[in-house]
């Protein structure tokens, strides 16, 4: 299915970046303790992919550098998806799901706008590589991250 092909594709660039890829789909890695993204190709509001991550990795991605940045750019340009969410949330755009912070930012031009005033959630864009808040009950495919932070 569509999953496995992507995580195909994200053990492959894993691999390049020297990082060890965490997934029951490579249970030969089970050991290295490393940190791995995931493109889940499920449509969710955000809090039922925050729900999903939690259960089934380890929590809705960070991305707290332009490294982990790249990470993700790579992982969702060579799927068949364009926009997924992240963990980040407006309180006041300082935490990721996971409770981890970073001064890195990567807002799309004019964003965060908060329009209408209920945008609390950052998706991110595959086609730009920027984030812009929206409302959170949008549904998108998402990124959760396994492994060690
Ligand atoms: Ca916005």
């Amino acid at each position: 299915g569509p999953y496995s092909k992507v995580s195909l594709m994200v053990f492959l660039k894993v691999l390049t970046i020297h990082y060890t890829c965490f997934d029951s789909h490579f249970p030969l890695f089970k050991d290295s303790a490393a940190m791995s993204y995931n493109l889940v190709m499920k449509k969710m509001r955000w809090s039922n992919a925050q729900a999903y991550c939690r259960r089934h990795h380890k929590d809705l991605a960070h991305v707290r550098n332009q490294e982990e940045k790249d990470i993700i750019f790579n992982i969702i340009q060579n799927s068949t998806e364009t926009i997924a969410w992240t963990g980040f949330y407006r309180d006041p755009w300082a935490f990721w799901s996971d409770s981890s912070t970073s001064n890195f930012t990567n807002w799309s031009n004019g964003q965060p706008d908060n329009f209408e005033l209920n945008q609390f959630c950052a998706r991110f864009s595959g086609l730009s590589g920027v984030w812009d808040d929206v409302v959170c009950g949008t549904k998108h495919p998402f990124f959760c991250y396994s492994g060690e932070v």
